[in-house]
């Protein structure tokens, strides 16, 4: 080998040594530093509700005793670890800022969850006229752990604060219900308020992409415990699309819940070892009273004025967009005196708690510090102002913060949608084309094949829950025959569409069951610059087909979640689809763009395409290729900011 090389090699082995030894003696020397443990006490015990169960606690309180601090409490079902009262978190509170500046920060198992006790029972219904201490809900639960926190954790100030993103939203929402006099001010965030119409359902349409978190909500349970007793299903493939394409009906699929008691260690005593949350789901594909009781927006009627509200929500969350906004839209609509308000931004789920710099969803880029800003700027301006604050309704804040996500620049209206917007008409048309016009009647057909559904995205990954796919580029569905695309001539000038969207299709089908889904698109001009180097490498903005907005309706519900009806061969049927709120400028030399097609897997599960009462239970001969038709009176009516 020649001298050089040597040399070379021994460079690199020096560089190499230096820097191991480099690092070693910095492990050496600096223990990993916690901010949390260096400047918090923690405690954990238990609460005990009115009926007796016993619900754990985690409490992180400031070491700095100089002074009185509110309590931020968040109940949770995905546990409070780390458990041990020398293990820290290594985060405490819903963002940094009100980390650092000390607060008493309160993590609870939620009943029936983790070290908690009790039964767990998914969206707990609440219980409207609770005849004495035996009936109990999530709203007793945060009432009874609040009234022991005041009362019991030292130098409080008396006020408390609930928040939470997804799940842990659903229960700081649920706090707001018959609340505690010192809760002062409640943030849900991505909270699921009904799962119907969030994470597993959308509009009688169960999300299949959802399958492997099934376990995590349905793992039967009856003794507290501090590790996992769920297991999240391998399907020991990437292509879930082909996966579940040859698993066929849904029933082939259920030996995945059935569960070895053996493999249990939170199961001491019941022998049922099925997952309740499955069979929850097949036993109940339509809206009916189990779903209906477990829907939290219905409660949001007599929320206490003394409980603020800022509600929090994604542009692009694959998981809960009807809980914020509906929850946020119902708290403003029957609760004219309280200081409630909305902020909406380009955010897949939770993503406004991050601390990274940039700000990307999937290939699309926002900008730097977005989620940094709105923790700093809004969240923690929030919490200190009814928390320690006036508490009056002068925040400084906006009553809608939202993030235009055409434009990338936020805006603040005074009301949610802005008062300057008005509803318009885009009609389909037979040469493919969205038009302002209604032209003649025409019915374009397309055949819609089971053994070749849509798929949701070009990416072969297999998901836990889906997320990305919310600014996926769509050209390579829009080049399907089963996907019928209309659109706009390029735009002569921007239109900003701020709201919520209705798709009113008029369609046929020569079967008697159909999905519909309709995609808005933002189609980029050839000569957009706007890449970014987190995009996949084979994308560029580039005529980049950017998803703004997509939603389903299973046909057969189209008249009503509870009761469904088939459709009538070959009949022209009208299936109106309610998109949630966007807030987004298409911008002059882009196209808006309509998708609309019947199949969305494996997002959704597949439609047999011929009626049945329960497509859980649906045999291989139920499934059925059809010839269905769009006719070109189908309309999309948009909100339009003018
Ligand atoms: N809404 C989220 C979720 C619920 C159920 C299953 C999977 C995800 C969440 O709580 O994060």
């Amino acid at each position: 080998m020649k001298n050089n090389t040597f040399k070379v090699i021994a460079l690199i082995l020096t560089i190499t040594t230096l820097f191991s030894c480099k690092n070693n003696s910095t492990e050496f020397t600096q223990e990993k530093t916690n901010y949390v443990q260096e400047n918090y006490n923690k405690i954990e015990t238990t609460i005990t509700m009115r009926d007796g169960a016993k619900l754990f606690t985690s409490i992180y309180t400031p070491k700095d005793t100089s002074k009185a601090y509110p309590i931020l409490l968040q109940r949770t079902p995905y546990s409070t670890r780390p458990y041990g009262a020398n293990k820290f978190k290594t985060r405490i509170a819903p963002n940094e800022h009100l980390m650092k500046e000390g607060n008493i920060v309160v993590y609870q198992d939620v009943r029936g969850r983790w070290m908690s006790e009790g039964t767990y029972d998914n969206m707990r219904a609440y219980i409207p006229n609770k005849k004495d201490s035996t009936f109990v809900d999530e709203s007793s639960d945060t009432y009874d752990t609040i009234d022991w926190l005041v009362k019991n954790i030292e130098n409080n100030n008396g006020n408390v604060g609930t928040w939470g993103i997804s799940y842990p939203g659903f229960y700081s929402t649920y706090s707001t219900i018959d609340a505690h006099p010192a809760l002062k001010a409640a943030s849900p965030q991505a909270s699921i308020a009904d799962f119907y119409f969030d994470d597993f359902h959308h509009n009688g349409a169960f999300l299949l992409s959802y399958f492997r978190a099934v376990p995590l909500f349905g793992t039967p349970k009856d003794t507290p415990t501090d590790t996992a007793w769920y297991k999240i299903p391998d399907l020991k493939t990437k292509d879930q699309y082909q996966f579940f394409l040859d698993a066929g009906p849904l029933s082939n699929l259920d030996h995945f819940f059935e569960y070895e008691k053996l493999d249990n260690p939170a199961l001491k005593n019941s022998e049922n070892t099925s997952d309740f949350f499955w069979n929850e789901l097949k036993e109940h594909p339509n809206y009916d009273e189990v779903w209906q009781s477990k829907g939290l927006i219905q409660h949001l009627k007599n929320v206490k004025t003394h409980v603020a509200t800022m509600v929090v929500g994604g542009a692009f969350d694959a998981e809960d967009l009807y809980g914020p906004l509906e929850t946020y839209k119902t708290i403003e609509k029957y609760n004219k005196d309280n200081y409630n308000t909305l902020v909406f931004g380009p955010w897949s789920h939770g993503q406004w708690a991050s601390t990274k710099t940039k700000n990307s969803v999937g290939n699309y880029y926002f900008g730097d510090s977005i989620s940094i800003k709105f923790q700093e700027q809004i969240e923690t301006k929030f919490f200190n102002h009814f928390l320690k604050g006036s508490g009056n309704k002068n925040t400084g804040l906006p009553e809608a913060y939202v993030y235009d996500t055409g434009k990338k620049e936020w805006n603040s209206y005074n009301v949610w949608p802005p008062e300057n917007s008005e509803k318009e008409t885009f009609y389909l048309s037979d040469n493919q084309e969205l038009t302002s016009k209604k032209g003649k009647e025409i019915g374009i057909q397309f055949i819609s094949n089971i053994k070749k559904p849509v798929p949701y995205s070009e990416d072969i990954k297999t998901v836990f829950t889906p997320r990305k796919y919310m600014t996926d580029d769509q050209r390579f569905a829009a080049r399907r025959s089963d996907v019928l695309v209309f659109e706009t001539d390029f735009l002569d000038e921007e239109i900003t569409i701020s709201g919520e969207i209705l798709a009113k299709l008029q369609v046929a089908t020569t079967g008697t069951a159909a999905d519909w889904i309709v995609k808005i698109i933002d189609v980029h001009p050839s000569d957009s610059k706007e890449n970014n180097k987190d995009m996949q490498n084979h994308l560029k903005m580039s005529n980049y087909h950017l998803m703004v907005r997509s939603e389903v309706m299973r046909g057969k519900f189209r008249n009503s979640f509870t009761y469904p009806e088939p459709f009538i061969p070959n009949k022209k049927t009208a299936v109106n689809i309610k998109l949630q709120d966007i807030h987004h400028t298409f911008k002059k030399g882009h196209k808006l763009q309509i998708q609309v097609q019947s199949t969305w897997f494996p997002l959704i599960d597949l439609n047999p395409q011929t009626y049945v009462d329960n497509i859980f239970k649906a045999k291989e001969e139920d499934f059925k290729t059809q010839t269905h038709t769009v006719f070109t009176s189908s309309a999309i009516e948009f909100t339009v900011l003018k």
